[in-house]
């Protein structure tokens, strides 16, 4: 038997995330402030920022962006991304959001392939931009920079256009809001299909676990270009009209200064965040005492750490777990259950159906009635899963099977209780400090080195125990190449995030009879 949320489900309400976030604002809403810039303390009212989404919408509308449209949106966070963004879905168009940290040829393999035809970015991003958009053939004018550039429209340009938000009919259960990029369980990011309705379901599944109220002040320093970001930040706090504080990256002393000097009640982290509020001596520097709340997701966090900083900082730290394709939220532990261990991601959200699978069999693993089951893969069911992959059929029913089930690619427990715990990760997918690494994107860019006869690219460890990209490379005959110079060369190629970190010069890869890289055999090695 599949396993449900121990929490009755909830009522997804059938409108656009627009409808759903600012149509029913009321005079006080209106009033509060909804997102501070946390570098300079400006700050944006509902009713400033639901004006300047509508201008946004309407100045896109007028230069031909509609329904069916994809405009891709590459920006670290700023109270210009929350405004731009729901700007874009207003006009009716679908946002694609792009890495802030991309290298030219990587923003133009996403405006390729999810087929953006309009940019925005911001000025320090420009070179990448406008590389990017040269090779997808978008044109100059279509490159819009937010905070100006010479030969460029601006945001201001767009708040000043005054044309009206257009009229947009669209079925938030078929419309497609958004097109963030996944690598899934396998290959290169795909352009990951979610609607309205996802979005909205998730926002509705999660908001009361989560636990942000209208009083909390929270963090938004993790990117919302990312799903986790984009849904459990950023959407569900407006949702709950509490205010965004943001900061466009991490930075220890600016993070803890604006968690002073914001009065931050609630902060979302990655677990690299946690290891320095733990451990770093910075942190006794700063009055933290506002913070309620710290929680975590996009990898694991490690139950000790956690906990240290819980006494560290006298607050509740939790976590979530989640992935692209569902929108991304489908275990926490919820507010007012600290009881629940760290080392687990909680319970399941109301309207999703999870089961586990022997990934060697594909038998279901039974819920036992005490204690813990057997480890299988976590699979899914929800008005979060996406509707599949952009373009991509094959990837979308290896992914969502005849059953309707998303193969999360995650090995977990789930306990009588209905607590999972993700114990190892099944597909090839590697994280680092919560960013996704795809190993096939790493393995191209190894074999385009004239001197690299055959790579692998597996998940292998620093000495802190974190995860990082880790190569094994078959040489050329006669090559002489060296492991740092096989380290710079996809430096100089990948963003900071992608490079490799560790680098095994071997024999050969072992493979299938198939061709398949067995990783599992690399792993440890
Ligand atoms: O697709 P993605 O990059 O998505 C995410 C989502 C992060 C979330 C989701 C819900 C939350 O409540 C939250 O706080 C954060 O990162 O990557 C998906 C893969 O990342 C790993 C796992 O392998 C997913 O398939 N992952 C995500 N969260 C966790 C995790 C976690 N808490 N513990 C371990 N692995």
């Amino acid at each position: 038997m599949p396993f449900r949320s121990p929490r009755p489900d909830v009522e997804i309400p059938d409108l656009t995330l627009y409808d759903l976030l600012f149509t029913s604002l009321s005079p006080e809403d209106l009033e509060k402030v909804a997102v501070v810039d946390g570098a300079s303390g400006a700050e944006t009212t509902y009713a400033a920022l639901r004006d300047q989404v509508d201008a946004i919408a309407g100045a896109l509308a007028a230069r031909g962006v509609g329904v069916g449209d994809v405009v891709a949106l590459h920006s670290p966070n700023s109270p210009a991304f929350v405004a731009v963004f729901h700007g874009i879905l207003r006009a009716g168009a679908t946002a694609t959001t792009v890495n802030a940290l991309a290298t030219g040829h990587e923003v133009a393999a996403q405006l390729e392939d999810s087929g953006a035809r309009t940019l925005l970015t911001v000025s320090p991003l420009l070179s990448a931009a406008t590389e990017g958009a040269a090779a997808a053939g978008i044109a100059s004018e279509r490159v819009i920079v937010l905070d100006g550039a010479e030969g460029h429209e601006s945001l201001a340009d767009l708040l000043a256009c005054g044309a009206p938000a257009p009229e947009v009919s669209v079925d938030p259960s078929t419309h497609l809001a958004v097109l963030p990029y996944s690598s899934g369980t396998t290959g290169r990011p795909k352009g990951v299909m979610l609607t309205h309705r996802n979005l909205v379901a998730n926002v509705a599944q999660s908001a009361d676990l989560v636990g942000v109220g209208p009083e909390d002040r929270v963090l938004a320093v993790l990117p919302f270009f990312h799903i986790y970001g984009m849904t459990v930040l950023l959407d569900l706090a407006l949702l709950q009209r509490a205010t965004l504080v943001t900061m466009p990256r991490f930075d220890l002393p600016e993070f803890l200064r604006i968690v002073q000097d914001q009065r931050c009640t609630f902060v979302f982290i990655a677990p690299p965040i946690a290891v320095a509020l733990a451990k770093h001596p910075l942190v006794d520097e700063f009055d933290l005492s506002a913070v309620t709340t710290v929680f975590s997701g996009a990898a694991p966090l490690d139950g000790e750490v956690g906990g240290a900083v819980a006494r560290r900082l006298g607050c509740s730290v939790r976590q979530g777990y989640g992935m692209t394709e569902m929108s991304p939220v489908s275990q926490l532990i919820p507010a007012g259950r600290d009881d629940l261990p760290l080392s687990s991601v909680g319970i399941t959200v109301p309207n999703m159906e999870c089961m586990l699978q022997d990934p060697a069999t594909r038998e279901e693993i039974p819920v036992p009635a005490t204690g813990v089951s057997e480890p299988g893969e976590l699979c899914c069911k929800g008005p979060n899963v996406m509707v599949g992959y952009l373009n991509n059929e094959q990837a979308t029913s290896l992914t969502i099977d005849e059953d309707g089930w998303l193969h999360t690619g995650d090995i977990a427990t789930v306990s009588a209780e209905g607590v999972v715990s993700l114990i190892d990760r099944l597909k090839e997918l590697i994280k680092y400090k919560g960013y996704q690494v795809a190993p096939a994107e790493l393995e191209a860019t190894l074999l385009a080195h004239p001197q690299i006869a055959d790579a692998a690219v597996v998940g292998g460890r620093d000495e802190a125990g974190e995860e990082i990209p880790k190569a094994f490379v078959v040489l050329q005959e006669g090559a002489e190449l060296t492991e740092q110079d096989v380290m710079d060369f996809v430096a100089g190629r990948v963003a900071p995030y992608k490079k490799v970190r560790q680098v095994v010069m071997i024999d050969a890869i072992p493979k299938s009879s198939s061709g398949k890289i067995l990783r599992r055999n690399l792993r440890g090695a």
